[in-house]
This record gives structure tokens, C-alpha cells and sequence, in this order.
């Protein structure tokens, strides 16, 4: 009875897009169990490139029901245009289930994500500007909309009219901004309302039988465990659970059902938006890194920041989610480097750490401890089998392995569903 999770092991943008793809062949179920259209999950099937944003990537295989879990937070405008976008390419999203607790963003959370970022001036998130963090907020103080509320108009305008009340007092006294008018919200989401009605379900109890009658469900995160809430690098993390944990709290799914995790995990560090990054390379570089892997935002287009290998935080990644598997990716865009360093501890002020600092400030401190491993110059995306790759590559991936703590099972050698090599 597997339920297997699959998430970044990193600051997101790992390449989980693809990796779930690829699983979409032996799983029933595909559930997104955090974030919302924040993520940017890419999947190149031939010369077809689709990039989802709240859709789990399940939905392109057609065998696979995908399901919106509760612990996601839906922009309804946002996903019908996905799913729009995707019938009119030949996809099929009948089969998509939306969990009847799943949170809506507003019209609001949009206006405060970017009023408040723009606020913060230096000391800003880098959020996506999507209203996540808003939308999030409004949950944890339980005065959230939730998708069951589409299913009764009585409520949901007066939802609508209460959150309005507060967040319109701080749009225009607090920021100077024009307020949302409460009755047009309410007919753009009756609206929607009547469009998402044939989606909504208990989707805990659909999944929880499905587990009863033998079928695979796979968890696909949004982000990385570093963005995480609470085990990321707060305050410049999202504000949901992208962790092994949140794959439970988000889909109903219960721990002891959980049998794989799966984490991705990049064979270089990229980060989108502000907070700390240790082996960032702020140099050629870190341009040549970020040029080579193609290395920008799936939904903003933003430049990734960029640089090398950190052990540190793929063993983190390990300790937090309990890793069963790494699936390494994106190894061929290293070919062609003389050496490669891999950070394998960090200095914080003359103290050597070989785990992340307890403190944000430590953190800020981390300077790498470089380790350098030969590179290769030949091109792998060709390659079929482990044994292809050049020697120096599989020794980097043996010692990524080693310093991790968990085995390799896979690794992206190209974007395409054919170019992955499995380990075991
Ligand atoms: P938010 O919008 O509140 O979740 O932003 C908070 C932080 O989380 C980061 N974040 C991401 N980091 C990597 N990839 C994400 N998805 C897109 C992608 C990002 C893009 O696939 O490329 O297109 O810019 C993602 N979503 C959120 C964000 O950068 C903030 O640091
Ligand atoms: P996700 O958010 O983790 O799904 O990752 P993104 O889709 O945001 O970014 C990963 C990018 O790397 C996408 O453009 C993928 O097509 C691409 N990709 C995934 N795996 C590989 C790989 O092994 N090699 C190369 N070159 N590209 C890859
Ligand atoms: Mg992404």
C-alpha cells in the first residue's frame, strides 16, 4: 500500500517536474499537498514543454488521477486557465480532484502580497507576488476561504464581506491603496464557483481508500526543504510545508502509510528570492551556471541564483524528511568544468559546522569549506547507464552520495523524459 513522497531537497526548482513525470507510469494518484501557483514544475515530453503551476504534473498521463490536496492554496482564476491551457493542447483534465478544505486566494492576498513586499524595500521575501503568503496567513488565523465555501453563496459573501472589512482597512489606510469592492468578488468567484463544482471532493477519504484498495499514490512538493515554514531559512522561506511532514498534514495521507521518500536533488545550488545561500557564486560563474542550466524562474522568469554543490544542506535534507532515494539531476549541465568544488562543511566565524547553524544569523555567516572534485568534459546527455558517464563523473556522484547520506537512484542527464539513467 505505497504512498511516496517526492520533494526538493533544496531552495526548490530541483527538476520535480520531471521526476514525477516519469513515475506518472507506475503511480494511480499524483497529489500536490502545499503551495499553490507559486510552484513552476517543468515536464518535456518530445518537443512538447509544459510548465504547471497548480495542476499536479500527474495530469499528464492519462492513467493518473491528479488531486489538489487540502494543504494548497488555489488561485480558482489561475487554475482554470491552466486547466483551459492544457485541454486546448489535447490534455485531458476531467480526471482532476480538488479537496473540498483547500484554501482560496483573493483578490486581496495578491493586492497585500505586493503592496508588503514593495513595503520591505532591501528586506523584501522575493515572493512570486502570487498571494501565498496572505493567503496562508488568513488560514492559520482561521478566517480563510475554503473551496466548500464556492458550494454555499451565503457563506462565501459573507466570508468575503468580513475578510474585506480588515484587509481593506489596511489596503487604503496602511498602504494607500484602493480598496476591493466585496460584491465583485463575490460574482467573479460564483463564477468559478459553477465551473470548479464537478472537481470538488473528500479527497483524504478518496486517497485513503485508494491506499486500502492497493493503489500508488504519489505526493509531489512544491519548492524545498529549505523554503520550508519552519525548517527552511525563515523568514525568507513560503509559508507552507513543502517537507515529508507536510505531504501528510497536507493530503490526510497518515505517516505510517508513507513507504518511499523520494528528494531531488540538483548536482549544483539555485535559489530564487532573497535569504541566505552559502555557495552562491557571484562571479562568471555563477552567469556560466545559470546560463548553461537554463536557470530562471518557471513562473516569473526571474534569474536563479546560482552555485555549487552544498552537502550540508542535502544531509539536512536527509534529517528532516527521512530521504529514502535521491534522484540527482541536471548533472550534464556541469560537463565541460576542469574542477568542481563541493562544499562538504561550513566555517561560521572561525567555527567549523557540518550541520546547518542552529541561528538565521549563523547562517548569514556560513562561509563554504570547499572540497574539489575532478570534472569531465565529455558531453553525457546521451548516455544511457551509469557506466556511460565518464569516470569523474561517477566518482561526483559516488562522493554527493557519501556526504549526503542517502543512495542515488536516478539522474537527469537532459530536460527530456528519456534522459535519466536508473541506479537501481
Ligand atoms: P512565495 O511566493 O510566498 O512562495 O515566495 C516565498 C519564497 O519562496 C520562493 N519560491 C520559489 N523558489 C523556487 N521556485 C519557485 N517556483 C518558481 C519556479 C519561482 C519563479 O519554478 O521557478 O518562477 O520565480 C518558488 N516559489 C516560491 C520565492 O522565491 C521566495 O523566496
Ligand atoms: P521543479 O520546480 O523542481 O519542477 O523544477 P523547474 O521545472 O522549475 O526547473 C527545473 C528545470 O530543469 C526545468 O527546465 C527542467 O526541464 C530542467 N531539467 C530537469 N531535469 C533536468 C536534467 O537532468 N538536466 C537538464 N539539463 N535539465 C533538467
Ligand atoms: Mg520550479
Amino acid at each position: 500500500m505505497p504512498a511516496v513522497v517526492l520533494l526538493g531537497a533544496q531552495w526548490g526548482d530541483e527538476g520535480k517536474g520531471k521526476a514525477t513525470d516519469l513515475l506518472g507510469e507506475s503511480v494511480d494518484y499524483v497529489v500536490r499537498y502545499q503551495g499553490g501557483n507559486n510552484a513552476g514544475h517543468t515536464v518535456v515530453i518530445g518537443d512538447q514543454r509544459y510548465a504547471l503551476h497548480l495542476l499536479p504534473t500527474g495530469v499528464l498521463s492519462p492513467e493518473v488521477v491528479p488531486v489538489i490536496g487540502n494543504g494548497v492554496v488555489i488561485d480558482p482564476g489561475v487554475l482554470l486557465s491552466e486547466i483551459d491551457g492544457l485541454q486546448a493542447r489535447g490534455i485531458s483534465c476531467d480526471r482532476l480532484l480538488i479537496s473540498a478544505n483547500a484554501h482560496l486566494i483573493m483578490p486581496h492576498h495578491k493586492a497585500l502580497d505586493k503592496v508588503t513586499e514593495r513595503f520591505l524595500g532591501k528586506a523584501r521575501i522575493g515572493t512570486t507576488g502570487r498571494g501565498i503568503g496572505p493567503a496562508y496567513g488568513d488560514k492559520i488565523a482561521r478566517m480563510g476561504v475554503r473551496v466548500q465555501d464556492l458550494l454555499d453563496p451565503g457563506i462565501l459573501s459573507k466570508k468575503i464581506e468580513v475578510a474585506l472589512h480588515e484587509k481593506n482597512q489596511v489596503l487604503t489606510k496602511v498602504y494607500n491603496r484602493r480598496g476591493i469592492e466585496p460584491g465583485k468578488v463575490l460574482e467573479e468567484y460564483l463564477g468559478y464557483a459553477e465551473r470548479l463544482k464537478p472537481f470538488i471532493a473528500d479527497t483524504s477519504l478518496v486517497l485513503s481508500q485508494a491506499l486500502d484498495d492497493g493503489k500508488v499514490v504519489l505526493l509531489e512538493g512544491g519548492q524545498g526543504n529549505l523554503l520550508d515554514i519552519d525548517h527552511g531559512t525563515y523568514p525568507f522561506v513560503t509559508s507552507s510545508s513543502p517537507t515529508a511532514g507536510g505531504a501528510c498534514a497536507g493530503s490526510g495521507i497518515p505517516p505510517t502509510r508513507l513507504t518511499k521518500v523520494i528528494a531531488i536533488l540538483k548536482a549544483y545550488t539555485t535559489r530564487v528570492g532573497s535569504g541566505p545561500f552559502p555557495t552562491e557564486l557571484l562571479d562568471e560563474m555563477g552567469e556560466w551556471l545559470r546560463r548553461t542550466g537554463h536557470e530562471y524562474g518557471t513562473t516569473t522568469g526571474r534569474d536563479r541564483r546560482c552555485g555549487w554543490f552544498d552537502a550540508v544542506i542535502a544531509r539536512y535534507a536527509v534529517r528532516i524528511n527521512g530521504v529514502t532515494d535521491f534522484f540527482l539531476t541536471k548533472l550534464d549541465t556541469l560537463s565541460g568544468l576542469e574542477r568542481i568544488p563541493v562544499c562538504v562543511a561550513y566555517d561560521v566565524d572561525g567555527t567549523r559546522h557540518e550541520e546547518v547553524p542552529m541561528t538565521q544569523t549563523e547562517f548569514h555567516h556560513a562561509k563554504p569549506v570547499y572540497e574539489e572534485m575532478p570534472g569531465w568534459k565529455e558531453d553525457i546527455s546521451e548516455a544511457k547507464s551509469f557506466e556511460d558517464l565518464p569516470p569523474n563523473a561517477q566518482a561526483y556522484v559516488r562522493r554527493l552520495e557519501e556526504l549526503a547520506g542517502a543512495p542515488v537512484s536516478a539522474i537527469g542527464v537532459g530536460p527530456g523524459r528519456t534522459q535519466t539513467l536508473q541506479l537501481r
